[in-house]
């Protein structure tokens, strides 16, 4: 049996929860419940479109079959508070699934499906899950026969070739047989808005990724607030082409934001500009959310053809990474749509810049806290805020964010101060009209493509497989597509030579995701060390951008 997930959440403190009911925040009914209703306002409206699979399913038959599936899964053995292990593509089932989790109380962890063996053992035993759903094969990678092999428990697979053993998913998230009896039967479930509904992935800072409980309260408000924001409605068509698993499709306002508010989502596998804009222009889309790689992507495929199929798009917010301000003044002459930016994070807080701010606050900054209820602070190394205007490191609290990562009382000692307050690592600046301007990072972290790097995760990875690897330290190498890339430097054991291909080979085959593999090597006889003794990654980034300056081949 699983240990119950109270055991090893960091609750806000009673005082604070009181305050964020009564000022509204927390709503007190639970995410499958609040989603159930919004389904009844308009049920024989479209809720999802999976183009690829042929899918188009009714806000009614959306409920229905998540219903039925929240119900299967029971039948399979699952319970509330039991935690699956979810790695599925853009696809239907996604949708159905996580919106079954969330109707019985199971909680979905929510992997990538970028991930291999290392990061899908750590989820599952950290989570102590007891299920896993994944795709039979995606890109040419057996997805099946690793999760077989994690002696997970159940494994559920999407797909056509559901082997022996594995539960086929597509068959739990069909249609009901009895909608009356499935609702009945999820009615007599517990479950308290204050639970967790949603296990979210951090961002990576240290060793392995942590776990970010988000609760039905906070999660709802979370989705709630950025489809106000972002002026998602009934009427609204939302496109998840983002890796469907990430805080920001799915829940800024995302998946969920746009089912509460009664809109429409249509998946689709990848943002590739010619299949997205073609989904824009025959669903009529009228939101996105991109990466700032792919509004670059984007723009430069507008630039070619033109943006007709753009046509209903209205809102395209772009966020993950900060997006240079050339870039973020070409959306709206080159796309046609409202730029939106979002500087959030898994963690919890999320800003906006809003729909109706004059084009200096949306093209040059990354916005404002979406709550009244959000408290940040800018602060030195001592934690003292710094004077206004000044760039500082963020902190922050709020009725959405979380005091502390699951099971993680260590690294919360450093990511959290005594006091709650989440220590986000990005370096702001608030400008005179209160919007946050992201002027760097004091975190170990690369930032590629919006995909986050833990710098001492792959560092931890070299040391164990290359044994030729005397030192080793990952930094963020600039890139023109992508922002960032995984830069190595190293020093080589006395007498041996290393390459990047023996590293990326030795790493790749432990089995963990391709965009943590380091694209860049740099062979150097010592590593300076800070004051501290630590190794200097300030000096070493700027090396790194300087030789790359000068011409040093990529
Ligand atoms: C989003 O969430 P995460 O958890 O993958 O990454 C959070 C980190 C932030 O701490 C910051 O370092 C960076 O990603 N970041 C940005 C940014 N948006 C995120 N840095 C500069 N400019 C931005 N606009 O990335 C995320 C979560 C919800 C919504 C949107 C993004």
């Amino acid at each position: 049996m699983p240990s119950p997930i109270s055991d090893h959440t960091v609750p806000w403190p009673d005082d604070v929860a009181a305050d964020y009911v009564a000022k509204g925040y927390w709503g007190g009914v639970p995410l499958g419940t609040l989603l159930r209703e919004a389904a009844e306002s308009d049920p024989d409206a479209t809720a999802l479109v999976d183009a690829a699979a042929g899918v188009r399913l009714t806000h009614r038959e959306l409920t229905e079959r998540a219903d039925a599936a929240a119900v299967r899964l029971l039948d399979l053995g699952l319970e509330a508070g039991h935690r699956i292990v979810v790695q599925l593509a853009n696809g239907w089932e996604f949708v159905v699934l996580t919106v079954a989790c969330l109707r019985a109380g199971i909680v979905p962890v929510m992997a990538l499906p970028a991930h291999r063996r290392t990061e899908l053992a750590y989820l599952a035993s950290h989570s102590e899950a007891t299920a896993i759903a994944v795709p039979d094969r995606l890109r040419d990678f057996d997805h099946q026969e690793l999760a077989h092999s994690l002696e997970v428990g159940l494994v559920l697979v999407a797909g056509d070739d559901v082997a022996p053993g594995s539960v086929d998913l597509r068959a739990v998230c069909g249609p009901s047989t009895d909608p009356a009896a499935d609702r009945a039967r999820l009615a007599a479930i517990p479950i308290s808005s204050r639970d967790v509904a949603v296990f979210l992935l951090s961002g990576g800072t240290t060793g392995l990724p942590k776990l970010i409980a988000r609760t039905h309260d906070d999660y709802a408000y979370n989705a709630r607030v950025s489809a106000d924001v972002a002026a998602v409605d009934a009427s609204s068509v939302y496109l998840v082409s983002l890796p469907a698993s990430h805080n920001f499709p799915l829940a800024c306002p995302g998946i969920l934001g746009v089912l509460l508010a009664g809109g429409r989502v249509v998946v689709l596998p990848s943002p590739d500009p010619v299949r997205a804009f073609a989904t824009i222009a025959t669903e009529g889309v009228t939101h996105t959310a991109v990466v700032p790689a792919v509004a670059g992507r984007w723009l430069d495929h507008a630039a070619s053809v033109g943006a007709q199929e753009l046509a209903t798009l209205t809102v395209l917010q772009v966020g993950g990474a900060r997006i240079a301000d050339e870039l973020a003044r070409k959306v709206r002459p080159v796309l046609g749509a409202t730029l939106q930016q979002v500087f959030g994070m898994a963690e919890g807080l999320l800003n906006y810049t809003r729909l109706d701010d004059p084009d200096d606050v949306v093209c040059a900054t990354q916005g404002r806290p979406v709550s009244a209820g959000d408290e940040v602070r800018l602060v030195d190394e001592n934690d003292v805020d710094v004077p206004e205007g000044e760039p500082g490191s963020l902190l922050t609290r709020g009725p959405y964010t979380p005091r502390g990562y699951y099971r993680a009382a260590e690294q919360n000692a450093r990511a959290f101060t005594a006091d709650g307050w989440y220590r986000s690592g990005d370096i702001c600046r608030r400008t005179s009209g209160g919007n946050l301007v992201v002027e760097g990072r004091d975190k170990d972290m690369i930032n590629r493509g919006g995909e986050k790097i833990s710098a001492e995760e792959v560092e931890n990875l070299v040391y164990q497989q290359v044994p030729a690897v005397g030192q080793v330290a990952a930094v963020a190498m600039p890139d023109p597509d992508l922002g960032e890339r995984v830069c190595l430097y190293v020093v080589p054991r006395p007498g041996t030579t290393v390459t990047l291909e023996e590293i990326r080979d030795a790493i790749g085959r432990l089995g963990v995701a391709r965009f943590k593999l380091p694209e860049h090597l740099v062979v150097v006889d010592e590593l300076v060390a800070t004051k501290v003794g630590k190794i200097d990654k300030k000096a070493l980034r700027l090396d790194i951008a300087a030789r790359l300056a000068e011409g040093a081949p990529a």
